[in-house]
């Protein structure tokens, strides 16, 4: 999949609310880069202070990101790395954190955002880390599009409460 023609995102009117980072800690160098990526953006939108979980690796990232949404937070971000080895578990582990949050975004009516990488090397993560020399920065886009989501849908809704 390539990054061209993602959008520019202007996300208004979101520095209160309440967002969750939810990350994993495999590839600890890549995780970094991501992590950082994400409170920057979360910085730049005037959310200073989110909430920072670790769990042992991405296939724990659903369960933590379905009891954060119970929590009553506005937006979650998941963020994690797999690195494709020579066995059938990275299949495993990517369709069950993609299949994982998807359905917990969906049931909840919480954004999530997507940060997670599935990349056949070390190297393809390290390039999309948001590390000095990286060509991407996917900890910071996936903030971006889950609060981006998370300020759409209030507004639809505040007619309602
Ligand atoms: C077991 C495993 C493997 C082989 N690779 C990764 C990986 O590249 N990235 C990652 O985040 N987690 C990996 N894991 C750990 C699983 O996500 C999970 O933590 C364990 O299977 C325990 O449930």
């Amino acid at each position: 999949m390539s990054g061209k023609g993602a959008p520019e995102l202007s996300v208004r009117n979101a520095s209160d609310l309440r967002v969750a980072v939810v990350a994993a800690q495999w590839h600890e160098k890549v995780m970094d880069g991501l992590v950082d990526g994400a409170l920057r953006a979360l910085g730049e939108l005037g959310i200073d202070e989110p909430t920072l979980l670790r769990v042992p690796g991405s296939f724990e990232l659903p369960v933590a990101a379905k009891v954060l949404a119970a929590r009553g937070y506005h937006a979650i971000v998941a963020l994690g790395v797999v690195i494709r080895g020579g066995t059938p578990h990275f299949d495993y582990v990517c369709q069950g954190v993609t299949q994982g949050l998807t359905q917990v975004s969906v049931e909840s009516g919480v954004p999530v955002g997507f940060g997670v990488l599935t990349c056949d090397t070390e190297e393809q993560a390290l390039d999309r880390a948001g590390l000095p020399g990286s060509s991407e920065d996917k900890g910071h886009e996936a903030v971006t599009a889950a609060v981006a989501t998370a300020a759409t849908l209030r507004s639809v809704s505040e007619p309602w409460h």
